[in-house]
């Protein structure tokens, strides 16, 4: 009795906001507990912050990489001038996670990104 050591660990079963990942509090891969968006390879991306306690990654990031990655469908790849100049996005260096800041329509006679205001809020996972 006692000293014995029962052996074997005890899975992690731990899932506060139930979206199937385990927290971990208890060793699980879930980074955020009390938000059943995140959770590891979740594929969307939010514009708004996720409930509870942020990720050790920041509060967007709803995919428990480590880090807030950028919706990639909306950022700005580059002005293209054929007849007209086109192009507009979020600046991938100064767009903020969840804000309106950094989007940037390509415009000018050089055809440049300048800075846009928008509605829309920038989504990140
Ligand atoms: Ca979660
Ligand atoms: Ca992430």
């Amino acid at each position: 009795m006692g000293s014995g050591g029962a052996g074997g660990e005890v899975p992690c079963t731990i899932d506060e906001d139930e979206d199937g990942s385990p927290s971990s509090v208890c060793g699980g891969p879930d980074c955020n507990d009390e938000d059943a968006r995140a959770k590891p390879s979740q594929p969307s991306y939010f514009d708004s912050p996720m409930l509870g306690r942020a990720a050790p990654g920041g509060a967007f990031d709803f995919d428990c990489s480590g880090a807030e990655e950028k919706d990639p469908t909306d950022l700005l790849t580059g002005c293209t001038l054929m007849n007209v100049c086109s192009g507009e996005g979020w600046d991938e260096a100064t767009a903020v996670c969840g804000t309106v800041n950094g989007w940037m329509k390509c415009k000018t006679v050089a055809c440049e990104p300048q800075p846009e205001p928008t509605t829309q809020l920038l989504r990140c996972h």
